[in-house]
């Protein structure tokens, strides 16, 4: 349709994506063949079979199991590589890459493999798309408090090439309150943080991202529009909800497209952003998570210009980078 080049054509941020969950079927069927190692598909067309999911945990069970074509840091550099391809296409001029050291570490891959592999793309995409980007680690929630807490210290190296951390994976049963102790550890060693909350978990876990943890931004955050005074403490404190349409959709979180809640965010006055999150797996990047909201919810253009002004506004980039990009 004619809003896809002003789509393309809007500078943007993406501040929402799991590297891992950029891993397109073709690049898992080669990696599986190049490191030997088996999975559950014999076709492309059976793995993008398999990606009916009824909710999160369905997702992330499938999620995990592609992750474990991912062995060296060539294959790390590679998936990087294509998604910041796909993201350059997509008019994205600084990207906020999630990772998840503890899908590797714990099937006995180095975090240096892991992270090592994520910095030379990262550096490729500035020398040959000038985009900025910039690295989170994520710990998983279904793990221990202790594992984040290991998985911190490994990180301890590179801590001067990471950004942010995070927390995701399986939002029900482990609040944010339960990795209180590692993030305050993380914020002072100079880490931003942002946490997946409201996704499927209720607005009280919002709360215990802002409230126990102190968190830059939420990740999805959907289900904080259940609750009128947390819409307007996130309004009054300007955070930043990164938003997932697509995702929301394949994951169930809203029923049809017809009522995601984007432009209700942006009617509050919330710092909304649209984001990817794991595309490969979602059905489509950035740019066609722009699309389907524009068109589902008839966004016009300022809408859009103002989730796309919202992305830089919301980035970890220094003051002055996010000036010059709005
Ligand atoms: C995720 Cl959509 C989503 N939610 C929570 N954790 C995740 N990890 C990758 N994608
Ligand atoms: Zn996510």
């Amino acid at each position: 349709t004619d809003i896809d080049p002003f789509i393309t054509g809007l500078p943007k941020a993406e501040l929402h994506l799991h590297i891992e969950g950029s891993l397109e079927p073709e690049l898992m069927f080669a990696l599986a063949e190049r490191n030997k190692v088996a999975i559950p598909f014999a076709s492309v067309d059976e793995v993008r079979a398999a990606y009916a999911f009824s909710n999160l945990q369905d997702f992330l069970d499938i999620y995990y199991a592609g992750a474990a074509v991912l062995c060296t840091r060539q294959d790390f550099h590679d998936l990087a590589s294509a998604y910041f391809a796909r993201a350059a296409a997509d008019g994205v001029l600084h990207a906020e890459i999630m990772f998840d050291p503890q899908t590797h570490t714990d099937r006995g891959i180095s975090f240096a493999e892991v992270v090592e592999g994520l910095l030379s793309a990262m550096a490729e995409a500035k020398d040959k798309y000038g985009m900025t980007s910039q690295l989170i680690l994520c710990f998983l929630r279904h793990l221990s408090e202790e594992a984040a807490f290991e998985t911190l210290r490994q990180a301890e190296p590179w801590l001067d090439r990471i950004t942010a951390v995070g927390l995701d994976s399986s939002e029900v049963g482990h609040p944010p309150a339960k990795f209180a102790r590692v993030f305050a550890a993380a914020r002072a060693k100079g880490l931003k943080i942002t946490v997946h909350a409201g996704e499927e978990g209720p607005p009280a876990y919002v709360y215990e991202a802002l409230d126990l943890i102190g968190t830059d931004r939420i990740d999805h955050g959907n289900r904080a529009m259940e609750d009128p005074v947390l819409v307007r403490r996130l309004r009054e404190e300007g955070k930043t909800l990164t938003v997932c349409p697509l995702s929301n959709l394949k994951l169930c979180v809203v029923g049809d497209l017809q009522q995601h809640p984007i432009d209700r965010m942006l009617q509050a006055g919330l710092a909304a952003t649209v984001n990817s999150d794991d595309p490969a797996y979602f059905g489509g990047y950035i740019a066609d998570n722009y699309r389907a909201v524009a068109e589902a919810r008839g966004l016009s253009r300022e809408h859009l210009a103002t989730l796309a002004r919202n992305s830089f506004l919301g980035s970890f980039l220094p003051s002055e980078q996010i000036a010059a990009h709005i």
